[in-house]
């Protein structure tokens, strides 16, 4: 499954790699490719990785998805 959403807040690489990590520490994400200037996040995963985990992995990172 993938899932594609808007991260806010990202300034540079180190916020990236920040939301990169948390995403890719939720159980069942397989691959996780952020994009600092355009602020998508591609993420490949399991059938049972709900949109809200993801998200909640984002704000636990200190950064919000993009209404
Ligand atoms: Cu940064």
């Amino acid at each position: 499954m993938k899932t594609t959403f808007f991260v806010d807040g990202m300034s540079c690489e180190h916020c990236v790699k920040h939301v990169t990590d948390a995403l890719k520490a939720v159980d069942g994400v397989k691959k996780v490719k952020v994009n600092l200037k355009t602020r998508k996040a591609e993420i490949d995963h399991a059938d049972g990785v709900t949109l809200d985990a993801l998200k909640a992995a984002v704000s636990g990172a200190g950064f919000q998805v993009a209404a």
